[in-house]
């Protein structure tokens, strides 16, 4: 099964232009108890880096573009979010990077939980002894 599962997240664009609609527990599959948005990313600067104990979130590109590579400690797959009508999930134990951001990005995230710096794992061989080992999830 992939690693990328987009969300087409509904657009009530007309002739004005554009709008699309975000609604808990409707187009995303969890509560939203957190956003923040990524902006102003220097040239050839990559973030993430990391994976979460427990926590959901869903990403997109409200303008702009950046490269999300998505690696369970099995595969390691890629996506291009690049339309604000592309939302990307991403699960728990999941290690994150964020590559080729263009200059007018915006990357908007939608989070399930309120931001705790004790549920990251920054460390990559660790992320990898909890992704295969059961009893420390
Ligand atoms: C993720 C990817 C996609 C806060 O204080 N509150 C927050 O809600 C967030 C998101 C960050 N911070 C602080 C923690 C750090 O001192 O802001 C600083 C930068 O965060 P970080 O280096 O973790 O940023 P990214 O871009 O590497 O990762 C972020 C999220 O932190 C992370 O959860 O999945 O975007």
């Amino acid at each position: 099964m992939s690693l990328i599962k987009l969300v087409n997240l509904p657009s009530f664009g007309d002739e004005r232009g554009g709008l699309i609609a975000i609604e808990s527990d409707q187009s995303i599959p969890f509560q939203i108890k957190r956003l923040y948005y990524i902006f102003g990313t220097q040239s050839g600067v990559s973030r993430g880096f990391h994976a979460h104990h427990s926590l959901k979130q869903i990403a997109v590109c409200v303008k702009g573009s950046c490269r999300m590579i998505l690696d369970d400690g099995q595969n390691r797959e890629q996506v291009w979010l690049d339309t604000p009508n592309k939302g990307l999930l991403i699960g728990d134990l999941v290690w994150r990077e964020m590559h080729d951001f263009s200059d007018d990005c915006v990357l908007l995230v939608l989070a399930s939980e309120h931001y705790d710096e004790a549920d990251y794992i920054r460390d990559y061989d660790e992320f990898i002894r909890f992704a295969y080992d059961d009893t420390t999830k």
